[in-house]
């Protein structure tokens, strides 16, 4: 299935089988480094993240962490799985070169408030990969922070590609739906991972 919730903005609800999921978060169980992130503002956001390809801060990329700390390679396998999922919401088969891959743990009590993802040079589309419990996603508007608005459940194995006048929208995650996770994929709490273009 495949369903259009705004121009660009395309889900592919369980896009991925459960031997994809059970290996996507094995790999992202091996990656190093999940933290909390401090907000310029003196908050600190409640889901713990760690960045493949580049190091992410408010409002930037850079090539350090700044803790001495490696940034971790963008693996070519996250790559190939992007350029699928683009291909398979948009049906064609344009350039996608992701170099940067955010991924975001979700305890029960964590959730994102709404926010433009805009410290990316490129406005190539955002690939998302949602595993283990699911979610309230909230898909707004290019304009304001705020209605209007859509919620939609995103769940274990969904892709969601946000592109062309989608890829500046509002989005958060009000909340996760904690225990909705299936058992077998050993995970609590909910990963996403974005795929995006640095144009760096
Ligand atoms: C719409 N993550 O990391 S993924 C983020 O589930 C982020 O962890 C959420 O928002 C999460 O910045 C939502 C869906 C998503 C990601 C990027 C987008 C939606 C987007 C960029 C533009 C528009
Ligand atoms: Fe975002």
């Amino acid at each position: 299935p495949r369903a259009e919730l705004a121009p660009g903005a395309v889900h592919l609800p369980d896009w991925l089988g459960f031997d994809e999921q059970r290996d996507f978060v094995a790999a992202c169980r091996g990656f190093a480094g999940y933290r909390h992130t401090r907000l310029p503002n003196g908050g600190v956001m409640s889901v713990k993240s760690v960045c493949l390809g580049w190091h992410w801060y408010p409002y930037g990329y850079s090539r350090t962490t700044g803790e001495g700390t490696p940034v971790l390679p963008f693996p070519d396998w996250l790559g190939d799985l992007g350029r699928r999922a683009l291909a398979d919401a948009y049906g064609d088969t344009e350039p996608y070169e992701p170099d940067i891959a955010l991924v975001n743990f979700y305890d029960a009590a964590a959730k994102m408030g709404l926010h433009q993802d805009k410290d990316e040079r490129s406005l190539a589309p955002v690939v998302s990969f949602s595993l283990g419990d699911a979610c309230v996603f909230r898909f707004g508007n290019t304009e304001t922070r705020g209605r209007p608005y859509t919620d939609v459940e995103l769940r274990s194995g969904d892709v969601f590609v946000f592109g062309g006048p989608s890829r500046l929208a509002y989005h958060g995650v009000p909340k996760t739906l904690p225990g909705t996770a299936d058992p077998a994929l050993g995970l609590t709490g909910r990963l996403n991972i974005t795929l995006r273009v640095s144009g760096l």
